[in-house]
């Protein structure tokens, strides 16, 4: 298929670069220039990129980012034809993405959300999970796509509920990681090994996929971004949006975000999540560590 994608950070280079593997036509931009995917061709605006494309497909850090792309002074909008898709992987806000979907339509354009998990490592190896909103047929035409950067997706309802599962999802990554990390911390101020510890993890039904992941890269001190500590900030705070948008309260959240805001004081967004740790061992003057640290 003749695809625009747009947006090369370290998932969108990673999607771009299997969609070309996978035999599609692929034209990339960038807002930084100079970030090229072999085999790719590159525009010089999300409007050229887009031109003659069938599938438009965004990885973008946020909602206001995706807004620009759309409906900016070079966005897309003046290149949309009718029967074009747009495909969002960038997790911003469900009610926005509802809007933007809205504003498309009468050009003819379907909209579908397509946030996903699973690591820089996912998108590398083409092993990404996707949880998708809009219209099955949309969908359906886009499996070829899906397939070339994912292992599976599922549908969760109409547009906006991709987006809305991922914030769900991202809750649950966050509240499992603190609580990891709290009970890494207190276990270390009271002397227990953090090794044998994570043995213990995940020998019983504490065990988690979190844990699993994340457990060898904390005990190593390697807080080198998978997933950045200002995305899950973001996401974190997307999720408190919607929370209130639709009264629902999340206390537990609400206090792990304050978590994030005083990483970002420390100048820790750019490092993955996990270090998020680093405060609450600063708190109890302890340091975790593992074998290898
Ligand atoms: P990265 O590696 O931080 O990449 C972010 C990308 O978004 C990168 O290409 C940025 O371009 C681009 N970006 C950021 N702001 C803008 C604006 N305002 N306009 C256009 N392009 C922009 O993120 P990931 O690849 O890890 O994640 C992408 C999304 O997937 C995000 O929503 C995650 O939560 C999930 P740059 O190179 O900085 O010019």
């Amino acid at each position: 298929m003749r695809v625009a994608f747009l947006g090369l950070g370290i998932m969108g280079h990673a999607m771009a670069t299997n969609l070309v593997k996978a035999g599609h036509e692929v034209t990339v931009w960038n807002r930084t220039p100079g970030k090229l995917v072999e085999g790719a061709g590159v525009a010089p605006t999300p409007a050229a990129a887009a031109q003659g494309a069938e599938v438009v497909w965004l990885c973008v850090s946020d909602t206001a980012a995706v807004e620009k792309i759309l409906f900016g002074p070079e966005g897309i909008d003046q290149s949309l034809a009718e029967g074009m898709i747009i495909a969002d992987s960038s997790t911003i806000s469900p009610t926005a993405t509802a809007k933007f979907a809205e504003r498309v339509r009468p050009k003819g354009v379907a909209y579908v959300d397509a946030p996903m998990t699973g690591s820089k490592i996912g998108a590398a190896n083409g092993t990404l999970i996707f949880m998708v909103g809009g219209d099955g047929a949309t969908i359906e035409r886009l499996n070829p796509l899906f397939a070339a950067m994912g292992k599976k997706i599922f549908r969760m309802g109409e547009i906006g509920k991709g987006q809305a599962t991922k914030l769900a999802m991202n809750l649950q990554i966050a509240l499992i990681f603190e609580g990891f990390a709290e009970a890494l911390t207190l276990a270390t101020k009271l002397g227990v090994d953090s090794q044998q510890l994570l043995s213990l993890i995940e020998a019983t039904m504490v065990r988690s996929g979190v844990v699993d992941y994340k457990g060898p890269f904390v005990l190593q001190r390697d807080f080198t971004p998978n997933f950045p500590l200002r995305l899950m900030h973001k996401d974190i705070r997307l999720a408190l949006e919607a929370a209130k948008e639709a009264r629902v309260k999340l206390p537990a959240l609400e206090t792990v975000e304050e978590i994030y805001e005083l990483a970002t004081e420390d100048g820790h967004q750019d490092l993955d999540y996990a270090a998020t740790l680093t405060l609450l061992e600063r708190w109890a003057g302890i340091q975790v560590k593992g074998e290898a640290a």
